[in-house]
């Protein structure tokens, strides 16, 4: 227990680049991985330590369902299918968890998530689309203008033969949701800026899908900030275009590439300057598999200007973040009402496709690098009470087709 509080406090406040094999914290690792096997897997372990006012709570009465098809506005042949899922309980700002966390429902890990599959196809069909939202239990939408933030989500494939693309076997996120980087990767994320990924809207995006097998199964982490003084109970969505193993029989696979600057970790990187500008790079990614390069959108926290991926030197792709351009995504009154501290915040990141991503093949041998720049003059960051910024991310997702 105390050797997980140790790691994850190191994670989360002073933990910098990719993880060495000779570093003491993968003895570490290794040891939690075999002792939490013992135990029957970290996922509960985690969960009671770092959200023990949080997590997940019996379904809302009267609520809607948690699996709604025939969404409007699906591309051609697909099926748009919300899930719900949840409900979590998010503990109010006056709650501050062992990392320091006020509000937050940190990095809590679900290991059991319904899939968006018709149930005629077995828990089989091809993912063309995916988009994430936040919704109180009646359905109506959860925002910052009303104090609830959708920090980020990871969704994961745990499945036979899914192996992350960017993380080995010890991956702490792979972890907690009880499964390793040689069994899950993860499909899909999403900050509060909610990036629509709707693959077919997109130039080189026809006639490819994430084919998802019988056999594979979802599992997800949530992290849910709430900054009002009393517990909330939200849903958090994620919306799939999805379309029948027949209909996509002919289709290619796609598969996903996670970048990120903190990889293979809980993707919070401590912010290394409180004011100014600044840029965390991630470690390199030597690519391990041959592709078409599909498209790709970054995260940051606000602050955070653009998410950049390079290939052998070269910059291909320039994802950028564009603040406050709705009501939602702008604060009466700033986080600890703190002046320094920012009420407008990162409503959309763009996304690097078609003439906008440089790069159209991914190539085994490649080097990709990620750059998360950060400017505080130009847009304010989080700041936690003590003054300090709060911690932010640089993480980018690719999908790649994979031809037949
Ligand atoms: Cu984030």
């Amino acid at each position: 227990m105390k050797s997980l509080l140790v790691i994850a406090t190191a994670l989360a406040v002073g933990y910098v680049g990719a993880i060495p094999a000779d570093h003491p914290l993968v003895a570490k690792l290794d040891k939690l991985a075999t002792l939490n096997k013992r135990q029957g897997g970290m996922t509960a372990l985690a969960n009671n330590m770092f959200n023990p006012k949080g997590g997940k709570v019996a379904a809302v009465a009267g609520a809607p369902p948690t699996r709604q098809a025939n969404q409007k506005d699906s591309p051609a042949g697909a099926n748009r299918v919300k899930m719900r899922y949840g409900p979590y309980k998010v503990p109010n700002m006056g709650v501050t968890n062992i990392l320091g966390e006020e509000g937050a429902l940190w990095n809590y890990a679900d290991p059991v998530a319904e899939k968006p599959c018709d149930a005629q196809d077995g828990g089989a069909c091809t993912i063309v689309g995916m988009y994430a939202g936040l919704e109180y239990p009646d359905g109506k939408n959860a925002n910052i203008d009303s104090g609830l933030w959708l920090h980020h989500f990871v969704l994961f494939n745990v499945g036979p033969g899914r192996q992350d693309a960017t993380c080995s076997s010890i991956s702490l996120p792979h972890m907690l949701v009880g499964s390793s980087a040689s069994g899950s990767e993860r499909l899909f994320s999403s900050g509060n800026e909610r990036t629509q990924a709707i693959v077919p809207n997109w130039p080189t995006g026809k006639n490819v899908g994430y084919k998802l097998k019988k056999e594979d199964k979802f599992a997800l982490i949530v992290d849910l900030m709430n900054e009002n003084m009393k517990d909330e109970v939200v849903y958090l969505t994620i919306t799939f275009d999805i379309m029948s193993p027949a209909a996509t029989a002919t289709y290619d696979d796609m598969k996903p590439v996670w970048f990120d600057v903190a990889q293979c970790l809980t993707s919070e990187w401590p912010a290394p300057y409180n004011s100014g500008n600044y840029t965390v790079p991630a470690a390199t990614w030597v690519a391990n598999f041959d592709g078409e390069i599909i498209g790709a959108a970054g995260h940051l926290h606000d602050g955070g200007q653009r998410v950049t991926l390079e290939v052998d030197g070269k910059q291909v792709c320039n994802s950028e973040a564009k603040y406050g351009e709705t009501k939602e995504y702008v604060q009466a009154k700033a986080m600890h009402a703190n002046p320094n501290s920012a009420t407008e915040h990162i409503s959309s990141m763009s996304v690097c496709m078609g003439p906008k991503f440089l790069q159209k093949d991914l190539v085994k041998g490649q080097k990709w690098k990620l750059r998360a720049e950060y400017d505080y003059n130009k847009n304010k960051g989080m700041m936690h009470g003590n003054g300090k910024q709060s911690t932010v991310m640089g993480i980018a997702i690719m999908y790649v087709r994979v031809k037949k």
